[in-house]
């Protein structure tokens, strides 16, 4: 296993748009044992591939209390049941040390395929609703910081380049 580096905000890298994993093989399930050590550590909720800079579409998560509820989403999508919407203060490993209040679909069926290339479909709730359409989002090019207005945006864009310079 190996710790990845996670790209940080304003980083170019996280507006990629990710591409479909053709074949769950090997390499991929490497990936997502890499991912989730890294998303352990930091310690995270969610990672998707491509705050490592790998642009494939492959997102791991644990909400739970004791860390031991690891699920994996390959090839993600999305459908939203109801427009009711749901707000939450969200966070992300690539805008470190930010928090904002973000609305999404409360309800919505997530279909992916799992780490044996198994389809599957759930309806998550709380949490897991938003941050997997948190995840989903960065393996479009798109962050939590997005949704929120300009000025509150390059505030923290500016905060986090500054950290950035004086780290090197
Ligand atoms: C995405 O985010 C998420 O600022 C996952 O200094 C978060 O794991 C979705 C983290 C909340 C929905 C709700 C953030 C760690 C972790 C930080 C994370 C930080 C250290 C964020
Ligand atoms: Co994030």
């Amino acid at each position: 296993m190996a710790l990845l580096e996670i790209l940080e905000f304003p980083n170019p890298q996280l507006r990629t748009v990710a591409t479909e994993v053709k074949t769950v093989d090997d390499s991929i399930r490497k990936l997502i044992d890499d991912m989730f050590e890294t998303m352990y550590e930091a310690p995270g909720v969610g990672l998707a591939a491509t705050q490592i800079n790998v642009h494939k579409r492959v997102i791991v998560i644990d909400v739970s209390e004791e860390k031991n509820e690891p699920l994996v989403f390959i090839n993600p999508s999305v459908e939203v049941l109801d427009k009711t919407e749901y707000s939450y203060e969200e966070g992300c490993l690539s805008v470190p040390g930010f928090y904002e209040e973000v609305t999404r679909p409360e309800r919505v069926r997530v279909s992916a395929l799992d780490r044996d290339g198994k389809e599957f479909s759930i309806e998550p709730e709380g949490l897991l609703a938003v941050c997997i359409q948190h995840e989903i989002d960065h393996l479009n090019g798109k962050l939590f910081v997005d949704y929120i207005s300009n000025i509150k945006r390059q505030r923290i864009r500016k905060k986090l380049e500054k950290q950035h310079r004086a780290r090197g």
